[in-house]
């Protein structure tokens, strides 16, 4: 379907490079295709800079299942969106960069191993080449590690921006070494995290036990609590974020449970006293360091919409999935190349 077409044609000829989503302003936005942001499919275009990726896998949840339903979800809930133009990134992202969906991993329900090998064995088949990016939409949690090795394998080790109320470096959970509770302490053994660069962000709640601190601060995380933000205020939160990562390659995991129940009900691990939705989108939007970050990659994971609540949680995601992509546009890999040390005010 070509950009701005009034009537439904199924000619993908088109000489709009790059192809952007249908035009609301010709075809409202309860209509038209149920892509991502109704961006085009990737089989519509030659090439594409960062693809969309549904991951509709939750056989690592621990309590509440039902994040496989997620890329739905989310897709439904983007049809809100108006992409157009980002007011606080100041930037047309789909006008800069070739954005694509590139639909769902068709990733079996029944083994976990077996399913993180074919989302790796996907991720790796899209990304083939540097200037190609992913942001995946979970699925569960379990769905970063696959991401994080197909991502690693293009860059090397990268520093992980995780915003989560829960650490995800435990260990095993009924001997299953790779849930959604413990990706990122398999990640760190993998060598797939650059040492002393990572942070987890909104992290609170009662644990199993004080010992998977330690654990935590041994693999080389550093952490920013729910009511840490309370005493350092957002924006220091994101200067502390930015120097941690200085000019590393970045992954950045979003855990929709970070947000408080209120603003995120539709998931499977709720935590009390979490952030509100404008906190974690000041958040993000001041990781763009004046176009230092480099961010190579990223998922949304943990939207589980049978629990969700007119689509709150859902839109949520698609704004901080449409964030991520518009991030990736201004970072140093996307279209406006800034060196790390020119980042105005904050120290890499
Ligand atoms: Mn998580």
């Amino acid at each position: 379907m070509s950009r701005g077409s009034a009537s439904r044609d199924c000619d993908p000829g088109t000489d709009d490079r790059p192809v952007g989503p249908v035009d609301a302003t010709k075809v409202p936005r309860f209509a038209g295709p149920g892509t991502f942001a109704r961006l085009p499919d990737c089989y519509q275009v030659d090439d594409y800079d960062i693809a969309i990726l549904g991951v509709p896998f939750d056989g690592g949840t621990s309590y509440r299942p039902g994040a496989r339903f997620g890329p739905m979800g989310v897709r439904q809930a983007s049809r809100n969106l108006r992409p157009g133009f980002h007011v606080e990134l100041d930037v047309a992202p789909l006008t800069r960069l070739q954005v694509v969906d590139a639909g769902d991993v068709p990733v079996t329900p029944y083994g976990i191993a077996e399913a993180v090998a074919q989302i790796e064995a996907q991720a790796r088949d899209l990304l083939g080449g540097p200037h190609r990016r992913i942001v995946a939409i979970g699925g569960d949690h379990t769905v970063a590690l696959p991401l994080l090795r197909a991502v690693a394998a293009e860059h090397g080790p990268v520093a992980l921006v995780h915003f989560d109320a829960h650490l995800d470096t435990w260990n095993t959970y009924f001997d299953e070494p790779v849930t959604h509770g413990t990706v990122f302490r398999r990640a760190f053994e993998a060598g797939l995290l650059a040492p002393d660069k990572s942070i987890h962000v909104g992290i609170r709640g009662p644990i199993y036990d004080r010992l998977d601190l330690r654990d935590d601060a041994s693999f080389g995380f550093r952490v920013i609590r729910a009511g840490d933000l309370d005493v350092l205020g957002v924006d220091e939160a994101a200067a502390i974020v930015r120097r941690r990562v200085g000019d590393a390659p970045v992954y950045l995991s979003v855990d929709i449970d970070v947000l408080d129940p209120v603003f995120a009900p539709g998931t499977g691990t709720p935590e009390m006293g979490g952030l509100t939705s404008r906190e974690l989108l000041r958040l993000l939007r001041l990781l763009r360091g004046l176009d230092g970050l480099n961010l190579v990659g990223g998922d949304v994971v943990e939207v589980a919409p049978a629990y969700d609540s007119a689509e709150v949680t859902s839109l949520a995601a698609a704004t901080v999935v449409f964030d991520l992509v518009t991030l990736m546009v201004k970072s140093r890999g996307g279209s406006a190349a800034v060196p790390v040390a020119a980042v105005d005010g904050v120290e890499a």
